[in-house]
């Protein structure tokens, strides 16, 4: 078991999904916190960790690993007691690889972090409509994926859940999921929160960030 230290933020979805992933391995580990509105995740100290200066990182030992995606495989593949949330099956892992990817590109890079940053960043306060249509898209794709499974990547919670739950959930900031639109994902969304980390691993940060967003005022522009 190697010394695991997780830089970023609680706020930060993809740091959360981290957390979720060692809480769910039940991991031990150490946070640092990089304070990303001043810069801290663009000093040299931090870029040698991750030279794309993004958090999350992790150190395993002192051994760099970057990106919420990566560092969750990495961490199911490694410390997992089975390969339940990262299966080794080929087929069953290209499935979770999928929906890592939709959420790395699609949920949180354009729909959540698209958003957020000009807001939280460069102090924009108008949302063009067309950012909302994209969190709406994301809602019904995610509702179909979960059509005939209680998870997005089948039966059994996946790493790529942790992913798309912190988009997700941060994603209601702006657009609340319509159960009558969205029914499953509705229902996904209360069946992660039953988890007995979700609180401790997402539900506190998701609190943080949506109280940042709203207390910027946005307004949403056609
Ligand atoms: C995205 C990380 C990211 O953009 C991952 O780890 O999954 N694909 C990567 N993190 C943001 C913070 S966030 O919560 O939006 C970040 O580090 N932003 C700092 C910056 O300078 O943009």
């Amino acid at each position: 078991m190697g010394k695991l230290v997780l830089y970023g933020i609680e706020a930060s979805p993809p740091v959360r999904t981290v957390l979720l992933t060692l809480n769910a391995l039940d991991l031990p580990y150490e946070f640092v916190a990089v304070d990303l509105f001043a810069q801290g995740n663009k000093s040299e100290e931090y870029l040698k960790i991750n030279p794309t200066g993004t958090v999350p990182a992790l150190l395993d030992d002192g051994q760099a690993i970057s990106d919420s995606h990566a560092i969750s495989a990495y961490l199911a593949s490694k410390y997992g007691k089975d390969d339940s949330l990262y299966p080794k099956d080929l087929v069953k892992r290209s499935v979770v690889d999928h929906r890592l990817y939709f959420d790395a590109g699609v949920a949180f890079e354009r729909a959540l972090r698209g958003t957020t940053k000009p807001i939280l960043f460069n102090n924009e306060t108008n949302v063009p409509q067309q950012k909302i249509n994209n969190i709406a898209e994301v809602y019904d794709i995610v509702n179909k994926l979960l059509q005939n499974h209680p998870y997005v990547a089948g039966d059994n919670l996946t790493i790529a859940d942790f992913s798309l739950i912190t988009s997700i959930s941060s994603l209601q900031a702006y657009l609340e999921s319509d159960v009558a639109k969205y029914p499953n994902l509705v229902a996904w969304i209360k069946r992660l929160e039953q988890l007995p980390y979700y609180e401790k691993a997402n539900g506190n940060g998701v609190k943080q960030l949506i109280e940042l967003i709203k207390s910027k005022n946005i307004t949403i522009v056609s």
